[in-house]
């Protein structure tokens, strides 16, 4: 038999779940433990399949809209992380159910900087992508007409605002940072008085896992993504590694999906996860090249993250017990 052909494989770190994904997943699992199944979750809690799949097991209900909720039910709805439009909590509050809000904070945050804006007068740019369940909620925080949805530079330049001088800029948290900050270049270029946040909304753990790519993107001749489709940070790591040159820069949900033809003579490969991506299949993935190749792994962190945040007060006694740290 001959030998395996090397590989050195490059890790990206950050890589994998942030504080939103996890404080997210834990508010399911601690509903499950507290309340019994079955909890109902509007939306994939977060975009993976393994991770709603293992949910669902545990007695996870998952709907699309409240209206698929039955009538009467005592069992909770849990808002998923990418955050709900305002009209969401009052059609729960309005059928009497109980809802746990899973949204990120870091999401909240921009919820409440656009309701800031728009008390004190100002329109506002949303920049994101059309049809995202995060667009839709930071889009349905205010009523109709008040924010516009600016999804490329050429939106940018042809945008006509009712008021120029009275303009403010927020975007979605999972954007590319590139793109983004061209589209912002224009924006600021034609209404310079427009209000930009403090610091970006596309927040650190997004901002993290795309600077890891770049690290690891001129080493590798193929970049994998390990992500779902329908995850937005997820796909903007593929774009990265495609922009920094990687010949192949392609997206897996698990190690079944990798196309080992497309990877004929590879000698080097870079690995991430996105945001809503669990480590054991970061660990399937390295297992599968460790069985056709003599693989080397070696770590790339370009950032320590240590953030974490709380989850709802009804839920942490059952933390502490649980030994979740929040
Ligand atoms: O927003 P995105 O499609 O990237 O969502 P994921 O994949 O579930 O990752 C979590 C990010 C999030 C909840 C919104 O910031
Ligand atoms: Fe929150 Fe960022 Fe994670 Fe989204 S990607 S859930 S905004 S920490």
């Amino acid at each position: 038999m001959s030998a395996k052909p090397l590989l050195d494989i490059y890790l990206c770190a950050p890589r994998g779940f942030c504080a939103g994904v996890d404080r997210a997943i834990q508010i399911v699992d601690l509903a499950l433990k507290k309340y019994g199944a079955p909890v109902y979750v509007r939306h994939e809690i977060v975009h993976n399949k393994y991770v709603v799949d293992g949910l669902r097991a545990k007695g996870a209900v998952f709907v699309e809209e409240l209206s698929e909720i039955p009538a009467g039910t005592e069992a909770p709805v849990i808002f998923s992380a990418h955050g709900v439009a305002k009209s969401v909590p009052e059609e729960a509050r309005h059928r009497n159910m109980f809802y746990l809000d899973a949204t990120c904070p870091l999401v909240t945050k921009v919820h409440v900087e656009a309701q800031r804006h728009a008390e004190e007068g100002r329109d506002i740019v949303l920049i994101g992508h059309k049809g995202h369940p995060e667009v839709i909620g930071t889009m349905g925080q205010l009523p109709p007409g008040k924010i516009t949805l600016v999804e490329t530079v050429a939106d940018a330049e042809t945008f006509a605002p009712r008021d120029p001088a009275n303009l403010a800029l927020v975007t979605q948290t999972t954007l590319s940072v590139d793109d983004t900050s061209a589209i912002v270049m224009v924006l600021k270029s034609r209404f310079p008085e427009i209000a930009v946040p403090h610091k970006e909304d596309i927040c650190y753990a997004t901002t993290n896992r795309q600077e890891a790519v770049k690290a690891v993107a001129p080493k590798v001749d193929a970049m994998i993504v390990v992500g779902a489709p329908n995850s937005s940070n997820s796909m903007r790591l593929v774009e990265v590694g495609e922009r920094a040159g990687c010949r192949v820069s392609v997206l897996v949900q698990r190690a079944s999906d990798i196309d080992w033809d497309q990877l004929e003579g590879v000698t080097s490969i870079g690995i991430t996860a996105g945001a809503s991506a669990p480590e054991a299949l970061v660990e399937e993935v390295i297992d599968a090249f460790a069985e056709r190749f003599a693989v080397q792994v070696e770590m790339v962190s370009t950032a320590d993250e240590n953030i974490a945040f709380n989850i709802p007060r009804v839920l942490r006694e059952l933390e502490a017990a649980s030994g979740h740290v929040a």
